[in-house]
């Protein structure tokens, strides 16, 4: 697999896709594949956290219909948030739907989340059209799509030809779909003959990564940021509850120290996968 011990900076210097680069450039300017999932119902927590977390990772990623106090100063302390520390945001909003009601709902309402977001994902379930619906408000503006391959969740449907499905609708719109929400890379997955594409590139970004505990009691699996980078492959992992503990009785110093560890593995995973 070329591209799995391939350095992050050697991947963004050709890569394509707009999103795709600017993140692997974020990943090596700050030797960070950590992205913090931060998923909290309070602004002022939301935004307490991530200024914490800020310094250790390339990426937060955000369930903002969460938030019970959103507001508008929000997405612009967010965007202070993400120049001050150097990080791009991910909105996880798993969009569902035929293209032109995914295409409101990534432009409209009252998050419009296509002008702040640089990364959002969605479900291949309805197939290619959700693909071009959300494109048609995102790719102008330089966005990057990652399709649900895989779940880390216990007994998810994401698996077998709906994951071949998924890589194949990816590899038909290369120029807005950058990689997946996947357990493991997706090289040579779905290709004719089985063999690998070397000409791609998906980034790999994957949830359930946690080091003290395998599970949540509600679906959930952890598996640790060696197992993900190193033994899977995959390029950035995603941790929410293993950095931010209990939100409402936030410790500061404990956060911090959290992102920093999560920080040192993901990347000491890297080093490993690379052969540095
Ligand atoms: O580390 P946690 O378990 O506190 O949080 C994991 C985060 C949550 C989930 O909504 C999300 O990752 N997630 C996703 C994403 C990113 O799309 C897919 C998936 O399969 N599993 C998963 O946990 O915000």
């Amino acid at each position: 697999m070329v591209t799995k011990t391939k350095t992050y900076a050697q991947r963004a210097k050709d890569h394509p896709n707009t999103a795709a680069k600017q993140l692997l450039e974020t990943i090596d300017r700050k030797k960070s594949n950590l992205c913090v999932s931060v998923d909290v119902t309070r602004k002022a927590n939301f935004l307490a956290i991530i200024d914490l977390v800020g310094p250790f990772v390339c990426l937060v990623k955000t369930h903002i219909d969460i938030i019970e106090d959103f507001d508008h100063d929000l997405i612009e302390q967010l965007q202070v948030l993400s120049k001050k520390h150097d990080f791009l945001i991910f909105e996880d909003r798993k969009f569902a739907d035929i293209g032109n009601t995914v295409s409101l709902q990534y432009s409209s309402g009252v998050h419009k989340i296509a002008s702040w977001s640089h990364i959002t994902n969605a479900h291949p379930v309805p197939g290619p059209s959700i693909i071009t619906g959300l494109a048609s408000v995102g790719k102008s503006l330089g966005r990057g799509l990652l399709l649900l391959a895989e779940m880390s969740t216990k007994g998810s449907l994401a698996v077998g030809s709906y994951t071949e499905d998924a890589v194949k609708m990816a590899r038909a719109h290369k120029d807005f779909v950058m990689g997946f929400i996947a357990q493991q890379r997706m090289d040579g997955v779905g290709a004719e003959g089985g063999s690998g594409t070397e000409e791609e590139d998906f980034l790999i970004l994957t949830p359930g990564v946690g080091l003290d505990v395998k599970g949540d009691g509600m679906g959930q699996q952890y598996r640790t940021p060696r197992e993900v980078i190193v033994e899977s492959g995959c390029d950035v992992i995603i941790v929410g509850r293993g950095v931010y503990g209990n939100p409402n009785a936030l410790d500061v110093d404990g956060v911090r120290r959290q992102a920093e560890r999560y920080m040192k593995e993901g990347w000491k995973a890297y080093l490993e996968r690379i052969g540095e």
